[in-house]
C-alpha cells in the first residue's frame, strides 16, 4: 500500500503536536520541513517522537560535501529517521548525505524533480539524471512530482524499485486516484493541516489512496 506521509508545515509547535497527534491513526510518516523547525527548533523531533511514526526531515540538503555531513548529523542526532536532499550538488554532495544517512541507520531521498510550475524550467531538464545519480549513490528513494503524473512514470523506469516520495497531491493540484498508484508514498500537507478537521481529511486520503 501507498505510504500517505503529513507535511507538517505548521508553524505554531502546540497546533502541529496537535494535528500530528490527531492525524498519526492515518499516517505512514511526517515530514517536517523549514517553516516547523525554524519556528519551533530541531527538538521538534523528540517531541514528536512518541506518535511512534518515522520522521522525515525536508531539509533539501544542498551544500558541499563537508557542509552536508554536518547538516545530515545533526538530523539524525535530533531523532529522524529520514533526509531528503537536493541532487543537482552532485554525487560528491549527494553521497555525503547517503553515508550519513547510512551511518546512522537512516535513510536518505533525492529530490529529481520539484512539483511547482517553475520545476520545468531548470531541474525538470535534468530530472533523469538526477534520478540515476541517486541510484549510483545507493539513495533509499527519490522525489517526484503528484502534479505530473506522467514525469512519475519516466523516473519510475530509472529508479526501478527504489523508493518514490511524490508531494503534490491536493492544493498544488494533483490527484491522490492518479498518482497513489504509481509511487511509494503521497506526501500531503495543505489539505490535512488546513482542513477544518485533519484527522477526517488525512482518514479519506489514506482511504483512497488504497
Ligand atoms: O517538489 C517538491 N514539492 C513539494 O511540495 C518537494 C517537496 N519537498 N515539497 C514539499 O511537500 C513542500 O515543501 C511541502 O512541505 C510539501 C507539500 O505540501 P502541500 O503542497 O501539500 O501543502
Amino acid at each position: 500500500m501507498t505510504d500517505l506521509i503529513l507535511a507538517l508545515d505548521v508553524k505554531e509547535k502546540e497546533r502541529a503536536l496537535a494535528v500530528a497527534s490527531a492525524c498519526a491513526p492515518h499516517l505512514d510518516a511526517i515530514k517536517v520541513g523549514y517553516p516547523l523547525v525554524l519556528a519551533s527548533g530541531l527538538a521538534i523531533a523528540r517531541e514528536l517522537d512518541p506518535l511512534g511514526i518515522p520522521l522525515i526531515a525536508d531539509f533539501k540538503v544542498a551544500d558541499i560535501p563537508a557542509t552536508n555531513r554536518l547538516i545530515c548529523e545533526e538530523v539524525f542526532a535530533a531523532g529522524f529517521e529520514g533526509v531528503i536532499a537536493h541532487g543537482f550538488t552532485g554525487s560528491d554532495a549527494v553521497q555525503a548525505c547517503v553515508e550519513t544517512a547510512h551511518e546512522h541507520g537512516g535513510k536518505c531521498y533525492i529530490v529529481a524533480e520539484m512539483s511547482h510550475p517553475g520545476a520545468i524550467e531548470f531541474i525538470q531538464v535534468v530530472a533523469e539524471r538526477i534520478a540515476l545519480l541517486a541510484i549510483q549513490c545507493d539513495a533509499d528513494g527519490i522525489i517526484a512530482p503528484a502534479t505530473r503524473p506522467e514525469r512519475i512514470g519516466k523516473l519510475r523506469a530509472i529508479v526501478g524499485s527504489k523508493l518514490i516520495y511524490a508531494p503534490g497531491v491536493g492544493t498544488q493540484g494533483g490527484e491522490m486516484e492518479k498518482v497513489a498508484p504509481l509511487v511509494d508514498g503521497v506526501i500531503v500537507g495543505r489539505t490535512i493541516y488546513e482542513a477544518p478537521d485533519p484527522a477526517a481529511a488525512a482518514r479519506t486520503l489514506a482511504i483512497i489512496r488504497r
